[in-house]
């Protein structure tokens, strides 16, 4: 790996010689390295990553989305911290090496919450991921790559499942019979939202699309927000499923996506991160959007629980599992989250009332 590592970074024409490296990453996608050079005396440090090009069979409409969208976010706030990749001799922003296509971007200094946030850590990141829309709201999603095409078409993902069940590759339907059943009963409210956009009742915006808790780096105080990241599948998209999609990873009860005892929803991070979701973004969204924006976090992860429980019965080529059984373990953790969320709808509205301006 060191060799590999050394070569990725001299395509980059950064010097220096690798004093460590490790793999940071609770991510289920991409290979992450975190490496420490030392050039002159001085250590610099990088994330290195080779992107799944099984999830993103077109790295470059990737890099060229992020190149934009991260241009934008500069332009706007010159002072404010964007991710900064590296470009090859040729301005490229890729490198193909080992069999794989390769990015490297500065290690910003930060933390992460991987499990349950402060409510006012949640609050900070409810206005970081509201910033982050509202600086792009000015941005024509037109001009963006659809990355991964129906990426959170919720019909489309109950379809993908249906699918999956009929035809059942490994056997593995039977089991899962019961959280079939709890999905499906779910299905009408989950494709609420993706319905209204398809009639033209939503709009399309340049969205994240994966606001979980953890990608956004905070200071090493863990409360204040230096970054967001993971711009993989910023793309046109619902400001809801950005919303939805934070609520579903944090306001939990152990934020581990596949820990059953966190399937509840947790009502003060619901009201912290709705509260500077909404100072942000509360101005720019459209009567349908602030109307069915409730609906975010069930959508979110009913769609989460079926494309894990899809992934399961599939064989699980999709999430990384980390031990066997994991993609059905995550999807029923998923499920009965989105079930106590339905349960529990008419306290998020109440919750998101009280936040719009
Ligand atoms: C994936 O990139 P990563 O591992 O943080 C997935 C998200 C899911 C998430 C669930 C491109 O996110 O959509 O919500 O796993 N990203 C992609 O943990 O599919
Ligand atoms: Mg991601």
């Amino acid at each position: 790996m060191h060799a590999l590592l050394s070569s990725i970074l001299s395509a980059f024409s950064i010097p220096g010689e690798i004093l460590t490296y490790d793999t940071p990453s609770d991510g289920n996608i991409n290979k992450t390295y975190r490496v420490s050079l030392r050039h002159n005396g001085e250590v610099r440090r990088y994330v290195v990553q080779g992107i799944n090009q099984y999830v993103f069979p077109r790295p470059d409409h990737v890099m060229e989305n992020i190149r934009l969208v991260t241009a934008h976010l500069r332009k706007k706030e010159p002072e404010r911290t964007v991710l900064h990749f590296y470009e090859t001799a040729d301005g490229a922003l890729l490198t193909a090496a080992g069999g794989e296509v390769w990015r490297v971007c500065d290690l910003i200094p930060s933390v992460t919450h991987s499990g349950r946030p402060s409510p006012m850590a949640a609050e900070q990141a409810g206005t970081a991921f509201g910033h982050f829309g509202m600086l792009l709201s000015d941005l024509d999603p037109k001009g963006l790559h659809e990355i991964i095409p129906g990426f959170h078409d919720t019909v489309s993902r109950y379809q993908a499942l249906h699918h999956a069940a009929a035809a059942d590759p490994l056997g593995r339907a039977a089991e899962v019979q019961e959280e079939l059943q709890r999905l499906l009963a779910l299905e009408e409210v989950a494709c609420t939202l993706t319905r209204l956009q398809q009639q033209g009742a939503l709009p399309l915006r340049v969205t994240h699309n994966d606001t979980k808790i953890s990608n956004i780096l905070f200071d090493p105080t863990g409360e204040h927000p230096v970054a967001v990241i993971d711009l993989d599948t910023v793309m046109p998209g619902l400001l809801a499923h950005d919303y939805g999609d934070a609520i579903r990873s944090a306001a939990n009860q152990s934020a581990a996506e596949d820990d059953l005892r966190g399937a509840r929803m947790d009502e003060r991070i619901l009201e912290a991160f709705t509260a500077g979701f909404l100072r942000e973004t509360g101005t720019v969204l459209s009567a349908m959007e602030r109307e069915t924006l409730y609906l975010a976090p069930i959508v979110m992860t009913a769609e989460t629980a079926v494309r894990f429980l899809s992934d399961y019965l599939m064989g699980d080529p999709y999430f990384r599992p980390r031990y066997p059984g994991h993609n059905l373990q995550r999807a029923r953790m998923q499920m009965r989250l989105a079930e106590d969320l339905f349960a529990r709808r008419a306290e998020i509205a109440a919750i998101i009332r009280k936040y719009l301006p």
